[in-house]
């Protein structure tokens, strides 16, 4: 349907998405850069995938079976997004497809024991797919020999104006979601679910992002005018995340068989240089990151996804 998705194998990243408005207007919908090396000296993992851990894991430490692992302390004293070498930095192998009704591209990349202080050595393949129902599905597979933490992510970020033409402000949200994480003063989740019930986080019949930026709601202020925040989701993968911008007609439909779904309004876009030729600022673009909770590893009580010697990883979402 003229649809266009364009990727390189450094981090698997996704650098554009090509559709149409409601007038049949082509244009760009994710956040990204003209040339390799503003990606390679990037840190906002635009379009990039995210492991072995996506989001934040408290004081870069944690237990396996009482053995203590220490990971690259990326962000304050904390591991962000798989560390300074994450599978958004390295070169994975790529192979493309073509069949009657799809086209895509499979990833393979194996993580060696002890990258970014991760043990055992983990193999991993990524599978971009384009059908000609419109829908990108994104499949993630990964086995370790040795118990390990593997929990992966897209970190596209998406402007549904067209071109950056907008900020996102106006766009709208629906999130199947009861639940959210709260964050301490440095983003990482301190373990309690809040309810959305009555709150700015409470997407269930659609919100705009504006919502954030204008809120007096603790952690909205705390995430820098926005949200940064782990949404729960329920385990009925039915459209259980919905964008939508008014004002150029296009929508986004999200479902995944994620336990939840990082909800990130791009609050800290500042610095990041001229993205296809916009000045990078606040509120450009939103992250839909489909993942296991962050930092459950330190969290008994949430969702774990430890990964065990010889298990298969397996996770999936389709855009
Ligand atoms: C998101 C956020 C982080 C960080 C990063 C670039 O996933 O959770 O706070 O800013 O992306």
């Amino acid at each position: 349907n003229g649809i266009e998705i364009s990727c390189i194998n450094y981090g698997c990243t996704i650098t554009k998405i090509i559709v149409p408005d409601r007038n049949g207007n082509y244009e760009n919908i994710v956040l990204g850069y003209e040339t390799f090396e503003e990606y390679e000296k990037g840190t906002a993992y635009f379009g990039a995938v995210i492991g072995r851990a996506a989001g934040r894991i408290k004081g870069a430490a944690f237990d396996l079976d009482g053995i203590p692992y220490q990971l690259q302390q990326n962000n304050n004293r904390n591991h962000l997004h798989g560390g300074f070498e994450g599978f958004h930095k390295v070169l994975w192998t790529a192979e493309s497809f073509e069949t009657d009704n799809k086209a895509g591209v499979k990833f393979t990349y194996t993580s060696p024991n002890g990258e970014a202080g991760y043990p055992g050595n983990v193999s991993l393949v990524v599978t971009y797919t384009l059908d000609n129902f419109d829908e990108l599905t994104i499949d993630y597979h990964g086995q370790t020999d040795q118990k390990t933490l593997l929990n992966m992510t897209n970190h596209s970020y998406f402007n549904l104006s067209g071109n950056l033409k907008r900020d996102t402000l106006k766009h709208s949200l629906t999130l199947k979601s009861n639940s959210f994480l709260e964050l301490d003063q440095e983003l990482v989740p301190t373990g309690t679910i809040q309810d959305v019930e009555g709150t700015d986080f409470d997407f269930r019949i659609g919100r705009l992002i504006q919502s954030g930026a204008e809120s007096g709601h603790q952690q909205c202020i705390l995430a820098g005018k926005g949200y940064d925040h782990p949404f729960l989701l329920g385990v009925n993968h039915d459209q259980e995340i919905f964008l939508e911008d008014p004002e150029s007609g296009r929508t986004l439909t999200i479902e995944t068989d994620e336990a939840a779904v990082v909800f990130y309004s791009g609050t800290q876009l500042t610095s990041h240089g001229e993205i296809y030729g916009v000045p990078s600022r606040k509120y450009l673009g939103i992250c839909l990151e489909t993942q296991g909770l962050p930092d459950a590893v330190n969290h008994p009580h949430l969702p774990s996804w430890i990964l065990d010697k010889d298990k298969e990883y397996s996770s999936k979402t389709k855009y």
